[in-house]
């Protein structure tokens, strides 16, 4: 289904008079509000295609009904999205999760949906059904060679699905690693993964970046081969100029301080992507924001000023994607809770003081600096979002439009209640 332009209208009209009165209160106290609204309207974070079902975890999955069976229905999830929020205008593609069987007419689609196709991502994490050789201890780092190349040759196929569409990055994240101490020789184990992830390099077309996601545990619980930042940057810098590091945020060992990760990323320009979720104990996949949102605008507020201080163009310097996953909520709602909660963090690291925290910086005066910080996060600016959402042609309150509209029972109707989407 779509959402027709009308039905949102309607929807902006009834709560116009109310949002002016907020949005005007709020923008007359922001120095450059209309520089601000713009950055707000340009900035788009991808839908992964394997988050539009209900996740689940090993104990089990409870499908919520309607989820899309196909990536047509997919991306037409997506669609009604951006339809709402103006903000998720990409799709990042899971191989093979989510093969395009004919790119030309997905491609038609997306143009249809004002999508377009973020980073392609590979999967050696699974044996697929018919697969040659087991991927159950490990792919890139395997000690056997042929099942090195048969990871090596999934990742090259992946770049082709994503030229004939359009992309121009590959994620790669190995669950690579051991379950037990002496089960792996750590040194051989990175060689094995350097040399794979230097043939899949020299795959990438010459405009493609590639980004090597890291994480701390899980699947295997001793060692990951890709571990934490300093290994993903000592494998993107042994790579070469188009192989970054991508941050997942719940890919990190408890506390660890992931502003300071970001900022010498940044720093030494190999800062690739981002992975959002939110997290309290491990890599929880919640919602954007939902428990840690200090930290996310700490993290916001590093990527603005590294990203400026290096000239980076928000919108298209670095790759922003959502990666998680919904247990308990419908899928579609969770995924606008998050890019609203993105949308919301990115703009209050937009009204930071830069030079009132340098002035404080610089004279070690540490409460004025915490206020500078704080007084952004303390300010709500739901008003210059959902201004932002107007003026772009999405709706004012995307998720009480989605409920009014009763978009799930429409989806529902159409797909059917017991529907599963391909997908973890
Ligand atoms: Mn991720």
């Amino acid at each position: 289904m779509q959402i027709e332009k009308y039905k949102i209208s309607e929807h902006n009209q009834s709560l116009q008079k109310e949002h002016q009165r907020k949005f005007e209160f709020i923008a007359g106290g922001i120095k450059d509000a209309e520089k601000i609204l713009q950055k707000l309207i340009d900035f788009q974070i991808a839908i992964p295609s394997w988050a539009l079902g209900t996740g689940g975890t090993r104990f089990g999955r409870f499908s919520g009904g309607g989820e899309p069976r196909s990536l047509e229905e997919k991306m037409e999830d997506i669609g009604l999205l951006h339809a709402l929020n103006r903000s998720s205008g990409a799709i990042s593609l899971h191989i093979p999760w989510d093969i395009p069987k004919d790119a030309g007419a997905i491609k038609a689609l997306a143009a249809q949906y004002g999508l377009r196709f973020d980073a392609m991502n590979s999967n050696t994490f699974q044996d697929q059904p018919g697969q040659k050789h087991s991927y159950k201890f490990g792919s890139l780092q395997h000690v056997r060679k042929e099942v090195r190349k048969q990871a090596i040759d999934h990742n090259i196929e992946v770049i082709k699905y994503g030229v004939e569409l359009g992309s121009n990055s590959l994620t790669v994240w190995l669950s690579d690693g051991s379950c037990f101490p002496g089960q792996l020789n750590f040194r051989k184990a990175f060689i094995n993964t350097l040399e794979g992830l230097q043939e899949i390099y020299a795959a990438l077309p010459s405009d493609w970046k590639m980004f090597v996601e890291y994480k701390a545990f899980e699947p295997n619980f001793y060692s990951t081969t890709v571990g934490d930042w300093g290994q993903s940057l000592l494998y993107a810098s042994k790579l070469g100029p188009k192989a970054y590091t991508l941050v997942d945020l719940g890919h990190h060992l408890p506390n660890a301080n992931i502003e300071q990760i970001v900022a010498l990323l940044l720093m030494e320009g190999k800062l690739g992507g981002f992975h959002f979720n939110d997290s309290k104990y491990g890599d929880d996949d919640l919602t954007v924001g939902s428990i840690k949102p200090y930290q996310l605008f700490l993290i916001f507020n590093e990527l603005v000023e590294g990203m400026d201080a290096r000239g980076m163009d928000h919108t298209k310097d670095l790759g922003w994607m959502i990666d998680a996953s919904h247990n308990v909520k419908d899928p579609l709602e969770d995924l606008l809770q998050s890019v609203e909660a993105i949308m919301l963090t990115y703009a209050q690291a937009l009204i930071v003081d830069r030079k009132k925290l340098v002035d404080a910086q610089q004279s070690n005066d540490t409460v004025a600096a915490q206020e500078v910080l704080q007084n952004c996060f303390r300010t709500d600016l739901r008003p210059l979002i959902a201004e932002a959402r107007l003026r772009a042609g999405g709706a004012l309150d995307p998720l009480a439009l989605y409920r009014s509209e009763k978009i799930r029972e429409h989806l529902i109707k159409e797909r059917g209640a017991k529907t599963v989407a391909t997908g973890l």
